[in-house]
């Protein structure tokens, strides 16, 4: 497995790349209101990539082998959708949640971000503490890469967090590295043990992106090919920053004015 190391160049692009992504995501905030579709958010955030920023939609026809391509420009998974969920002509709801997944190419450099929405003013507080411990979970994986550490570390402390909060860590799917590619080495686990994977190096660049259930940690694909919901239909909640591993610790590449900061501290103790 070869990790690549990003040149002082490459970097620069790739700050450039994931703020844009996170801008997507400033842009189309105010939107995510009870009664738009999902489809159009989709209309809406490839308008803006590809109109106002000068970038290409990753997702739009990316077809990892042995899929058909990837018919969207964005991901836009609701409720009991785990990931990769396809826009479609529904209408959201006053309390539902819904993730919406970024990818931008810039000059050929790929930023990768999603947040979580609360839909309305009536999202039920066991949803409402999903989305957030989801948050920390990500946020807890971003604190583990330090130099010195190795990647089981992000999936050893995700996991140990969310089963304290109750909930499972989907295994099926994982952060990766990215770049000028999408997809790259390695792949990052959100689950494991800790000193385990290979060692961070500086110059390393990819996302963590955990996939937290309410329930178990089974997934069921539906038949759109795509759309991957919880096997139990319970919540399931994703957020993601693409991250860089520095000589002193690591620095979050998809950040924006309208990223959420960091937690100041955690909801469990
Ligand atoms: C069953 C795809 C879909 N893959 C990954 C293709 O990294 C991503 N988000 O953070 C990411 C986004 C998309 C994506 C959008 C489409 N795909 C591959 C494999 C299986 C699958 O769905
Ligand atoms: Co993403
Ligand atoms: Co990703």
């Amino acid at each position: 497995m070869t990790i690549s190391i990003k040149t002082a160049q490459d970097i620069e692009k790739m700050r450039i790349a994931c703020r844009l992504g996170a801008e997507v995501l400033d842009y189309v905030t105010p939107y995510v209101q009870p009664g738009v579709t999902t489809e159009e958010l989709d209309r809406l955030c490839h308008n803006y990539m590809v109109n106002e920023q000068g970038c290409i939609p990753a997702p739009l026809n990316y077809a990892p082998p042995g899929y058909i391509p990837y018919p969207k420009s964005i991901c836009t998974s609701v409720n009991q959708v785990i990931c990769h969920g396809l826009p479609n002509d529904k209408p959201l709801k006053n309390g539902d949640i819904v993730n919406l997944d970024i990818t931008v190419i810039k000059d050929g450099y790929h930023g990768d971000t999603s947040r979580m929405f609360l839909v309305g003013d009536n999202v039920a507080n066991h949803a409402k503490r999903l989305c957030q411990v989801t948050f920390e979970c990500m946020w807890i994986g971003i604190d583990a890469v330090k130099p010195g550490g190795h990647f089981g570390d992000i999936g050893a402390a995700i996991q140990k967090y969310a089963e304290k909060a109750g909930y499972s860590v989907v295994r099926e799917f994982c952060g990766h590295g990215i770049g000028l590619r999408f997809h790259e080495e390695p792949q990052v686990l959100h689950y494991g043990k800790a000193g385990t994977g290979p060692a961070f190096v500086p110059g390393m660049i990819f996302t963590i992106e955990p996939m937290i259930n309410a329930g178990k940690r089974d997934i069921k694909s539906l038949s759109d090919g795509w759309t991957i919901v919880t096997k139990d239909r319970s919540l399931s909640a994703q957020w993601e920053h693409t991250v860089l591993v520095t000589e002193t610790g690591v620095e979050v590449l998809t950040v924006s004015a309208g990223s959420p900061e960091r937690p100041e501290t955690l909801l469990l103790g």
